[in-house]
């Protein structure tokens, strides 16, 4: 199996990546455009490795594209390349939906044109698997979850963008046949994690005694999804999916934010302890604009059809995770040069506010 990956050299990206070469042995092609979240470092572990291969590309570049396609020649693309950071979505648009949206459409174009020359085998075995997010769906209140035939009712200009890709990527099957398959994952977490995102900002500024700010009253809720349980299914739902199908991908580990920030306190408290504890550390401060309350997946459609479990529980997550970062300074140490955190994403409407936690 020849797969070429999009955006691998990313948070979910760089664990399939690993995964695909590592442990499945498999030929793959990365592509990234090494925006700031992407790191050739993620890839480590594949360096070297004779199955794999990176190329610097951006997936606006038709051209581009059709040349990495034409010369490795995939039985398979897996579509990862994406802006993802929600709070940078909010102060700016703009890259989230050249990036997401004519990014998908020129990459869609360059696989459909590649699969049209395609023969025989080489064709009937061809995928696009298109992987975005539950957050098209918009928000939930305190009951249901987000099933594959839930309405689409996105919130931010991330999420909006993941929802037109998610509708081009249809339609290139409805309209052309491309055998696309479209995942829907909830909130991933593990090692590899760009420190923008609520658990490795919360882990690495509590390890530097820095404020852990939480959002609102902290009571929004996310299904948190190991990575590694994520990238199997990805390659689950690419393999054996049915095409034009959408399949949700979630851990079934809803927690409040302000669970997960006291929890991550808790082990690291127990892991390097300090003179106070770490939860000490807790701002709540001015909510993010258009927050969504509550995320959360059914999954049934991918562990009945596809056989697919989450092999990790939220705090054996939490913990490996968290170990994670404390061996591997030197991965993130250069990034928090580069972003120390700073707040993201308020607009002139939203106030300041800053209390301690009470
Ligand atoms: O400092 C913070 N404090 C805080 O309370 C940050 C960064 C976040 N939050 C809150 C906002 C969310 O309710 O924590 C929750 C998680 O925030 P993020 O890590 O920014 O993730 P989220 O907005 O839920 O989106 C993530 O999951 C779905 C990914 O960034 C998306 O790419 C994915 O599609």
């Amino acid at each position: 199996m020849r797969t070429l990956v999009t955006g691998g050299a990313g948070f979910i990206g760089s664990a399939l990546v690993r995964h695909l070469v590592g442990d499945l042995g498999e030929t793959v092609l990365t592509i990234d455009a090494l925006t700031y979240a992407g790191n050739l470092e993620s890839l480590k572990a594949v360096a070297g490795n004779p199955r794999h291969e990176f190329r610097k590309a951006d997936i606006r570049d038709f051209q581009a594209m059709a040349d990495a396609i034409a010369e490795f020649r995939p039985d398979r693309i897996l579509h990862l390349a994406a802006e993802s950071h929600v709070d940078r979505s909010i102060t700016g648009a703009h890259a989230f939906v050249s990036t997401n949206v004519t990014g998908t459409f020129t990459l869609l174009e360059a696989a459909r044109a590649y699969w049209e020359e395609l023969e025989g085998d080489a064709r009937d075995r061809f995928r696009f698997l298109h992987v975005s997010t539950d957050e098209v769906y918009g928000s939930l209140g305190p009951e249901g979850l987000f099933r594959e035939d839930t309405p689409y009712d996105p919130s931010s200009p991330y999420s909006a963008s993941k929802a037109a890709s998610d509708h081009l990527a249809k339609a290139w099957h409805r309209t052309y046949g491309l055998p696309v398959v479209v995942s829907n994952c909830s909130n991933n977490y593990g090692p590899y994690h760009f420190p923008e995102k609520l658990i490795p900002l919360t882990i690495l500024n509590a390890l530097d005694g820095r404020e852990l700010p939480v959002y609102g009253k902290g009571e929004n809720v996310r299904d948190w999804l190991f990575v590694e349980d994520h990238v199997r299914a990805l390659d689950l739902i690419a393999r054996t999916g049915r095409i034009g199908e959408t399949y949700n991908v979630g851990g079934g580990n809803e927690r409040r934010n302000i669970e997960v920030v006291r929890h991550i306190c808790t082990v690291l408290d127990k892991l390097v302890p300090a003179p106070r504890p770490r939860e000490e550390l807790i701002r709540f401060v001015a909510d993010r604009p258009g927050h969504d309350a509550r995320y959360a997946i059914d999954a049934t459609k991918l562990e009945r059809e596809l056989g697919w479990r989450a092999a990790e529980s939220f705090e054996s997550g939490i913990e490996k995770t968290v170990r994670w970062y404390l061996d591997n300074e030197w991965w993130w140490r250069p990034l928090r040069a580069r972003y120390a955190g700073d707040r993201l994403g308020l607009t002139v409407a939203a106030s300041g506010r800053q209390e301690p936690a009470g």
